[in-house]
């Protein structure tokens, strides 16, 4: 572990080195305009721009890799009741580790499971069907149920086959967060004589299975991992945390505008900097005046 964090600050290292190259470049352009030379043609400041961004493209693929090994996935069972979310947990897990009957409602507390897929650590959670109650103790329950919807990172949002999406389901996923990826299950396709299968098609991943003959299921796995970005390939990864990943997606974001503010030397400026300020949250601060630092100890101007 402690060698492939040593990777990960070297791999950022580099990239906040090729910045302030770039930087200097771009500053000295604004901060010295008499110099006679054009600092960004003559050192190609836009194919180093390029450069930049692939390899913090790859640093990213590989701190999300390692970050989805170090924390695993948070998977949320939603849906209207007796649809068949505990029964799917129990089936994920192997075991019987919540309660399943034909009542509707019969789940009233956030339920979790730790499960592994593929090596990658999965906390499950089953939760209290989503509908209007009068009754107390299932209103607390549904509470639970948004509550822990916060915490994921993808969603199964559960729908019996026979009904097909009701006014209901589109009720509950119009409230989920916007940026939440889900995948739709179809279950009890056991009591229809459908074939298991995977769909994509207007934006959502649709999987038929049954949670009670657990056919299909393996699909469900398989996408989960697809979904959340998994594909274990044997390259290098970094075992980031999530608040390496918001910065380092933060850099990104900068460093596209700065690509798009070709006309601009002081938005291009400005961008740069704040992608930078974004990549320091992961390796320290750096100042203004290291910056001119650089500047002085490069270039032969303004003395
Ligand atoms: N035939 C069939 N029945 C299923 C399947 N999955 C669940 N059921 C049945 O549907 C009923 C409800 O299942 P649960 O797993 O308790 O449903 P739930 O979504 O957890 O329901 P709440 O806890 O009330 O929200 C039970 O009688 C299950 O046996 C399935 O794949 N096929
Ligand atoms: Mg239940």
């Amino acid at each position: 572990m402690r060698s492939l964090k040593g990777d990960f600050s070297h791999a950022i290292n580099l990239l906040v080195e090729k910045l302030i190259n770039l930087r200097m470049l771009v500053e000295a352009t604004l901060d010295f305009p008499d110099e006679d030379i054009d600092f960004l043609a003559e050192c190609n400041a836009y194919t180093q721009l390029d450069e930049i961004v692939r390899q913090l493209l790859n640093v990213f693929e590989s701190a999300h890799q390692g970050n989805l090994l170090r924390d695993g996935i948070h998977v949320v069972l939603v849906g209207q009741p007796n649809v068949g979310k505990s029964s799917l947990l129990n089936r994920l897990a192997g075991e019987d580790v919540t309660i399943v009957t034909h009542i509707p409602g019969t789940t009233r507390d956030a339920i979790r499971q730790h499960i592994e897929i593929e090596g990658i650590s999965v906390h499950v959670v089953d939760t209290a069907g989503l509908r209007e109650t009068q009754d107390a103790v299932e209103k607390i329950g549904i509470e639970r149920t948004w509550s822990a919807i916060e915490q994921a990172n993808v969603l199964i949002v559960i729908i019996d086959v026979a009904q097909g999406v009701t006014e209901e389901d589109r009720k509950i996923i119009a409230e989920l967060p916007a940026s939440l990826p889900f995948i739709r299950v179809f279950n009890k396709i056991d009591q229809h004589q459908l074939t298991p299968r995977v769909e994509s098609h207007d934006g959502y991943t649709d999987v038929y299975l049954s949670a009670k003959s657990g056919v299909g299921v393996n699909l469900l796995r398989q996408k989960l991992l697809d979904v959340v970005g998994w594909h274990h390939a044997g390259e290098s990864v970094y075992l980031a945390r999530e608040r390496h990943l918001v910065a380092l997606r933060k850099a990104q974001g900068h460093l596209d505008l700065a690509g798009k503010n070709t006309g601009s030397v002081e938005l291009l400026a400005e961008e740069l900097r704040l992608a930078q300020d974004a990549l320091s949250m992961i390796t320290g601060k750096f100042t203004p005046d290291d910056l001119l630092g650089e500047i002085f100890s490069r270039f032969c101007i303004g003395k």
